[in-house]
């Protein structure tokens, strides 16, 4: 494995899955692997499970780590080619990224989208320009568009708690102040139905998501319908995806309180699980009584974010 952004960049789900469970067994088994290499995080944004589980995911493996914070302490980063520097930004990515790449071995990138130009966004400039211009394997810590150690993740955490080979899972959106990228909800789209579990996708009309990650899973505007017999409820906010409107590209269409994850909508569910990959708003994505209940998964789930951490970056290292 090169690169680590999409669903089909891990291989075969069950044999990712026996490697998790082997490393859950014993999380130093391939201590050896990363003896002498170096993992460069570099993070772009805030986080908190990201930079905490990346870091001991690789210790693990015996590798040195080193964490570069672009906004803090770093020269700021020009991102586009052809732009007259006279700006504020001290430095270009096509130098910076060979430099970064001079001290490391393998490279993570956290990046979000800007939501203001879906162009931009979904063509993962910023990734993209470390992919190319680095020489080394980039991963994925969440890009504009997707965030894939989450979804391994909470693929690990379905398949921990499932009770049937087919569970049915639900992805609904929830409202949220702020405008937020679509990261979470693609790659947890896509990776379900990667893992081929029953997906219905539920969100008010004009947050469709790229059909790139949900494919042909159904979506169900009525979100009390949605819940019916689910096994596992995942909730996360997510702007418009600009897939019908381009012009309302992460914009906030509606924030419609209703859609707040209560025990009204967790009623009809088949007693499922509640996920949400964290940081949440509590009251405003979901009550303090859906989270706290003992259906909630947040925990387990944001812990198994060092178990796919770790499977990723053995397999990479594998190549090295
Ligand atoms: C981010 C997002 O929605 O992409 C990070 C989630 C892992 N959430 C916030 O910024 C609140
Ligand atoms: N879930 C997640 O990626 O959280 P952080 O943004 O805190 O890393």
């Amino acid at each position: 494995m090169n690169t680590f952004l999409h669903a089909k960049d891990l291989g075969n789900f069950d044999e990712a899955l026996e490697i998790a469970r082997e490393l859950k067994e014993d999380r130093y088994k391939y201590e050896q692997l990363g003896k002498h290499k170096t993992a460069l995080l570099v993070f772009f944004n805030n986080s908190l499970r990201t930079r905490l589980s990346t870091q001991k995911a690789a210790r693990n493996l015996g590798l040195d780590v080193i964490v570069l914070d672009v906004n803090q302490g770093a020269w700021k980063l020009e991102t586009e080619r052809g732009v007259v520097m006279n700006g504020d930004r001290s430095e270009h990515l096509l130098e910076a990224i060979p430099v970064m790449a001079s001290f490391c071995d393998i490279i993570g990138v956290r990046t979000f989208a800007g939501l203001t130009n879906r162009e931009d966004d979904y063509t993962e400039c910023i990734l993209n320009q470390f992919i190319r211009y680095s020489g080394k394997p980039v991963f994925s810590m969440e890009s504009a568009t997707a965030h894939p150690l989450q979804s391994f993740a909470d693929l690990i955490t379905i398949d921990e708690y499932k009770k049937t080979k087919r569970p049915k899972v639900v992805l609904t959106w929830a409202p949220h102040p702020k405008a937020l990228p679509q990261a979470v909800p693609n790659s947890f789209a896509e990776w379900m139905r990667a893992a081929d579990f029953d997906l219905v996708v539920t969100h008010p009309e004009g947050y469709e998501l790229d059909p790139l990650f949900v494919g042909d899973a159904r979506v169900e505007y009525d979100q009390m319908k949605a819940f019916e017999g689910a096994d596992f409820v995942y909730a996360k906010n997510w702007s418009c995806p600009g897939v019908t409107n381009p012009a309302d590209y992460g914009k906030i269409l509606c924030n419609e309180p209703s859609w707040t994850v209560s025990q009204r909508q967790m009623a009809v569910t088949n007693d499922a699980h509640f996920m949400h990959c964290l940081p949440v708003r509590r009251n405003v994505v979901v009550t303090d009584e859906v989270i706290e209940s003992p259906r909630s998964l947040v925990i387990p789930e944001a812990a198994n974010r060092e178990i796919s951490a770790s499977v990723v970056l053995k397999q990479m290292l594998a190549n090295l």
